[in-house]
């Protein structure tokens, strides 16, 4: 697969430290054109045309010069609000099926929220100046992103063996529960909720985090019809139809898949049981516990609201539900992707 992925190199005659190798890419992302947007803070425009805002551009940009992969590494990427800690959940709870069954009293979600099993390469592992050691993590390693395919760490995009699990959402669903969860935010800051026509506005100028939302989701379409043994796409409306077929193609896709006596078991039912938006939504680790992120501890809470199909029809009005419709069409076009 190839990317257009950037490269800044240090000054010559100098050993970096990871300090400043931070610095660099700070230094750099801080020239680029920035925008206000649902959060306090600004985003900025990476050169590969996609936002955040700085400290997990930073962070991308570190994972990319410094992240090695292994061909058993499996990575999430998804655009925020678009079901990762749902896959995230499913991920982990298939490939560790064995040590932690589904249906066991012990299981790590009842202490560890699915971000904090598999971490994010822009939010958790590279941030603070640090170059994490990932060298002792068991294989299959699972790691989580939301960068577009363009800017993924080159040596993901590089080494054929290593699989990405995408999942994508309804424009305006995701854009609903952006919105919801920027003016959580928002309120705890002091600012005013952002109303919902400009967070529309936003959206359709691509000015969210890691978007804009099209690039995001056709970078991961095109990479998964060239290489579908790499990159597997899904979308959350399927998954909410059918949940068991997508936790058995998952399996399959990650090199895990049910055994005749797993499924006569009911392995698969436990696992879509286990993550499921009413199962996860009672777990302690969701209702009192934090993930440590780079802008800050965030409440696992935070990570649920309604899990829903079409809640959009609750906040958009018809022309702004029509306006991204009509974006999303003329985007898609020609794409091959099912609208
Ligand atoms: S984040 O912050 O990027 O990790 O958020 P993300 O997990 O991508 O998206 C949050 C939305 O996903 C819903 N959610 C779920 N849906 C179904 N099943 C499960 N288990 C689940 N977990 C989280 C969550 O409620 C958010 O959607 P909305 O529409 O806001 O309810």
């Amino acid at each position: 697969m190839s990317s257009s992925v950037g490269t800044y190199p240090p000054q010559q005659g100098h050993a970096e430290t990871d300090q400043e190798l931070y610095q660099r890419f700070t230094n750099l992302v801080s020239s680029w054109p920035c925008f206000s947007s649902f959060f306090a803070s600004q985003l900025y425009r990476h050169e590969n045309g996609w936002h955040a805002s700085l400290a997990p551009m930073v962070g991308t940009m570190v994972a990319d010069a410094c992240f090695t992969v292994r061909p058993s590494d499996i990575v999430v990427a998804t655009l925020p609000k678009s079901g990762t800690t749902w896959i995230k959940a499913l991920l982990y709870s298939t490939v560790h099926r064995r040590e932690y069954p589904a249906d066991s009293s012990d299981h790590p979600f009842n202490s560890l929220g699915p971000h904090e099993c598999i971490k994010f390469f822009e939010y958790q592992l590279y941030t603070q100046n640090m170059i994490p050691d990932l060298n002792d993590l068991p294989d299959p390693r699972l790691f989580a992103t939301h960068v577009p395919f363009v800017s993924l760490p080159r040596s993901v995009v590089l080494a054929s063996s290593c699989k990405i699990v995408y999942v994508c959402r309804d424009p305006k669903d995701h854009l609903i529960s952006l919105w919801s969860f920027a003016n959580k935010f928002r309120i705890k800051e002091g600012l005013e909720p952002l109303s919902i026509e400009a967070a529309a506005d936003f959206f359709c100028d691509g000015l969210t985090p890691f978007g804009p939302y099209w690039d995001h989701v056709l970078g991961y379409w095109r990479a998964h019809l060239a290489h579908p043994e790499q990159v597997l796409f899904f979308r959350y409306e399927e998954m909410s139809r059918d949940p068991a077929a997508h936790v058995r193609r998952l399996a399959e896709f990650v090199g895990h898949p049910f055994s005749m006596e797993e499924e006569e078991d009911g392995v698969v039912d436990a696992i879509v049981k286990l993550c499921s938006f009413d199962h996860m939504t009672g777990l302690e680790a969701t209702k009192d516990g934090k993930t440590e992120l780079v802008i800050g501890a965030v409440d696992n809470s935070s990570f649920f609201r309604r899990g829903v199909v079409a809640d959009w029809k609750n906040h958009l009005s018809p022309e702004m539900a029509k306006k991204i419709d009509a974006i999303t069409e003329a985007k898609f076009r020609g794409s091959g992707f099912p609208v």
